[in-house]
């Protein structure tokens, strides 16, 4: 093997290792860390789990103990070089004695960004970067997004029959998918550190948007379901009842409304257990709506990396339109659901140059539905 099929190898350890995070490290992203020492041997494994806990490097340098000195690091991340809930990777490998350190991908965090490698190179540490790079993008890429732009990712799940329609005209829409189908959403929801959705949503299926142990179907389900995202209801004029299901709930839920609400009905909201803020909308042409871009960034401030929009053709249609929507997760039913019903989005297009362009990242088969995963082209 060349020295950077090595590498890659190891990389690829490590990738899987962080992984195991997957959904358990928000706000903090996914890392990984594999330590080998100068016979090849893997001598030290780490994961981060949870914010607050210790960093992968931290793990894996645990394990290798003594045996740490002279030997290579490899990270998904570069290490860290700051006190935060846990202090600095970046001394602590420089500390045990590491010879080299290899990192996927910079670490975009201003608090990082670039002083990790720094420490370790000053310290005399060999380092390289950008192995099997885009893999270790693609672990955190709404932590990147976030750190770059204050924004979440936002991915819109869809359910829809093969003739592209998602509800009936009288609004009728359960179910569209199959059981495997819904399973899978449930992991979209535990991924994701925000639910969002429509007023008009929670009044037709009162849905309560909160991950299930039992539905999840991983191993570790009631682990994961201990933090549950947090629920977002769009609702200009505070028209969601007071008893619905999306309040209730375990973890939290926030209303967001604009100056049209009745005082009286925030009041009851909160009572009931909800946290109501009041978003004035900016924008002249929508004076009546909620700002959506002002709500995600409102979800970028609270530390959201990853938000699912769950909702109806209307909202769909504005997040769209408005190029908001960075990831569309679609489950195809092997249905038909008749020229009466509903379109996926409500986005009136006229000609076809204003079509929008997507591009299909990905086509699974889930049961006896399709999963289609697909990216907006331009924004
Ligand atoms: C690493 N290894 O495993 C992770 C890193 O508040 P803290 O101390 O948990 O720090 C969080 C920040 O540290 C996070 O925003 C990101 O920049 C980095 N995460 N760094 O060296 C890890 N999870
Ligand atoms: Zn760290």
């Amino acid at each position: 093997m060349t020295p950077e099929a090595i590498d890659n190898y190891y990389m690829a350890r490590a990738i899987e290792l962080a992984r195991s995070g997957w959904y358990t490290t928000m706000p903090n992203p996914r890392v990984g860390c594999v330590i080998v020492d100068v016979n090849s041997h893997i001598i030290g494994k780490g994961w981060h789990e949870r914010a607050g806990e210790p960093h992968a490097e931290v793990h894996a340098l645990r394990m290798a103990g003594t045996r740490a000195k002279g030997a290579t690091a490899y990270v998904t991340l570069e290490p860290c070089s700051h006190f935060g809930r846990t202090p600095p990777c970046a001394e602590a490998l420089k500390a045990a004695g590491v010879a080299r350190v290899v990192a996927a991908v910079k670490d975009v965090n201003p608090a990082v960004a670039g002083k990790g490698m720094a420490i370790l190179q000053e310290a005399g540490v060999e380092t390289r970067s950008g192995v099997l790079e885009e893999e270790a993008k693609a672990l955190n890429e709404g932590f990147f997004k976030r750190m770059s732009s204050g924004l979440p990712l936002v991915r819109a799940k869809l359910a829809m029959s093969l003739d592209g329609r998602t509800a009936m005209a009288s609004g009728e829409s359960q179910w569209i998918t199959g059981p495997a189908a819904r399973s899978e959403v449930q992991k979209l929801r535990a991924q994701s550190c925000a639910i969002i959705t429509g007023v008009g949503s929670i009044l037709k299926d009162n849905a309560s948007l909160t991950v299930r142990p039992g539905e999840l179907g991983l191993a570790n389900a009631e682990d994961i379901c201990k933090r549950q995202p947090l629920r977002v209801v769009l609702d200009s004029t505070l028209k969601t009842p007071i008893g619905a299901k999306v309040i209730s709930g375990l973890g939290q839920c926030l209303i967001v409304t604009t100056s049209q609400h009745s005082p009286e009905k925030k009041a009851q909201l909160e009572q009931a257990g909800a946290e109501v803020l009041i978003l004035e909308n900016t924008d002249n042409n929508t004076d009546d709506k909620v700002d959506l871009k002002a709500v995600l960034k409102e979800l970028g401030r609270r530390e959201c990396n990853e938000v699912l929009l769950e909702t109806g053709a209307q909202l769909a249609g504005s997040m769209i339109s408005e190029n908001l929507i960075d990831e569309l997760i679609v489950f195809m039913a092997p249905v038909l659901m008749g020229s009466e019903a509903r379109p996926l989005f409500n986005l009136p297009l006229h000609s076809m140059s204003e079509k929008k362009e997507l591009i299909i990242k990905d086509i699974r088969a889930v049961g006896d539905d399709w999963k289609i995963t697909a990216r907006p082209i331009s924004q």
